[in-house]
């Protein structure tokens, strides 16, 4: 297991489709190398490639019927690759690692999204993870209809590659599901989570993630 004080420099950004914070973490990872710090920028599922075989499987809409159990267990293997192959190594040798989205999206999809039993998901997440947790986690917090809106406006401007996925097809109440879920997660961790409300523009929400960021990696001293 990777030692305690570099798991410190796990940090995961999160929240419902269309929330911002892929741009986010793109924007958060070139400043922090402008600063000198070592980063790996990785999301999920992906990130080896298992990881992104999986996605295809997982995401692509016209794809077979996937069960609420496979699905989980799919998520699931595609991050024990990514954990091993990418993020224990990465950390290791010192690297800070952003990454997209990890185990609290599995409780907030698969858990209270899909209905599957909490503690069975707590298990699978901490075997596929191998029990490493984010020592912070930024959640972008909006209106499940602005963030749908965003997904959709991107799909219809030539990103095939986004086009709505088996996620993006669910109603609004699944949606908000997740959302409500990824609220009681902060609620119940409010030392790991930061809430930022990601309704405002891509600049304003980036002043509030360095602010962030700024307090939580260079005034604790742990930037070396
Ligand atoms: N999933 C799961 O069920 N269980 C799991 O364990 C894991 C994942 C790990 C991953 O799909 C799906 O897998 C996801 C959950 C599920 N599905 N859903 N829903 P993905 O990786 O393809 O997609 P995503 O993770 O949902 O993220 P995304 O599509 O990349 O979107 P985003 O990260 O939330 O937002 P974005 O890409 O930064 O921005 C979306 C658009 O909005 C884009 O055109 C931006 O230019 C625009 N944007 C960004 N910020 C703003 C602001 N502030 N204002 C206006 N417009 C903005």
């Amino acid at each position: 297991m990777v030692q305690a004080e570099k798991a410190n420099r796990f940090i995961t950004f999160d929240g419902i489709e269309g929330c911002g914070k892929t741009t986010q973490l793109r924007l958060a990872e070139a400043w922090l190398r402008a600063r000198g710090l070592p980063v790996l920028a990785t999301a999920e599922p992906g990130g080896a490639a298992l990881g992104l075989k999986i996605r295809e499987i997982l995401l692509n809409r016209n794809s077979f019927r996937i069960g609420p159990e496979a699905e989980l267990l799919l998520f699931s293997a595609a991050r024990a690759q990514h954990v091993a192959e990418t993020i224990l190594p990465a950390l290791q040798s010192g690297s800070w690692v952003l990454c997209d989205r990890f185990t609290d999206a599995t409780v907030a999809y698969q858990g209270f999204g899909r209905g599957i039993d909490l503690q069975i998901i707590q298990t699978i997440n901490a075997f596929s993870s191998q029990g490493l947790k984010p020592a912070l986690t930024v959640l972008f917090d909006l209106p499940v209809e602005t963030g749908l809106a965003r997904a959709r406006k991107r799909a219809s401007n030539g990103h095939p590659e986004k086009a709505e996925d088996r996620f993006e097809q669910e109603d609004i109440h699944f949606h908000n599901l997740v959302r409500n879920g990824y609220l009681r997660l902060a609620k119940e961790s409010p030392g790991r989570f930061r809430i930022v409300d990601a309704v405002g523009p891509p600049d304003e929400i980036e002043h509030e993630v360095r602010q962030i960021l700024e307090t939580f990696i260079f005034r604790k001293g742990e930037s070396q």
